[in-house]
């Protein structure tokens, strides 16, 4: 890509849900999920501004199988929002779980955006949960910094950090996700559909090479 990628005051990484959750020992872990920590901690300084986001459950969260007698992890079940994939326990509020991967080195990270702590909603999404009403708040507070751009990495591709991408997208945001800052969770082809989605929306898709 020739683009020219402009990481200053308007820009914003945003670092989705690097959580020891989602690495390898992690409850909800992704495959791979660690490999994104020493590429972002390369990628991070290099932006004017960076926000992270930490999945952050109730002990009984309506995305958990465990809250749903008869199911099992990974099935998907109707909530009065619409579909939900059902989820080990994952993230709990302050236990190590939900911690941000130790190895992760943002010292200039401005906000930390917590997400999913509604005990009957879900939130994928760094900007709206998944009932599709419920704002975290984050379009708002980077709206106000006057950030027109946001860069996108972290996990997983194919859901917190997709459905950030395209609301995103919708908020306004110049929006591009760096692909090898991502690793997927790909649930029975859900990473290729999650691209196909971004790309149709309009989201860039780089590598961390294009930033030069
Ligand atoms: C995530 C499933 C459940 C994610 C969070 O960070 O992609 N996925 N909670
Ligand atoms: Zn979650």
């Amino acid at each position: 890509m020739t683009t020219s990628h402009d990481l200053g005051e308007r820009t914003v990484l945003v670092v989705i849900d690097v959580q020891n959750g989602f690495a390898p020992g992690g409850n909800l872990a992704v495959p791979d999920g660690d490999a994104v920590v020493p590429v972002i901690n390369r990628l991070a300084p290099r932006f004017t501004n960076v926000v992270l986001t930490q999945d952050w459950h109730p002990p009984g969260h309506a995305s958990f199988a465990s809250s749903h007698p008869g199911h099992k992890p990974f099935e998907t079940i109707e909530l009065s929002y619409g579909t939900q994939v059902l989820w080990p326990d994952h993230c709990i509020q302050d236990t190590n779980d939900a911690q941000l991967h130790p190895d992760l080195r943002i010292p200039g990270a401005q906000l930390v955006i917590r997400k999913g702590f509604h005990p009957g909603i879900d939130s994928y999404s760094a900007f709206v949960e998944a009932d599709r009403r419920t704002s975290t708040g984050l379009a708002a507070y980077l709206k106000a910094r006057g950030i027109e751009s946001v860069y996108l990495c972290g996990l997983a591709t194919d859901f917190c950090v997709a459905w950030s991408a395209l609301d995103s997208v919708a908020a306004g945001f110049r929006t591009t996700v760096i692909e090898d800052a991502c690793r997927a969770i790909d649930l029975g082809g859900s990473l290729a559909e999650a691209w196909q989605r971004m790309t149709a929306q309009g989201v860039a898709r780089i590598s961390s090479a294009d930033l030069g």
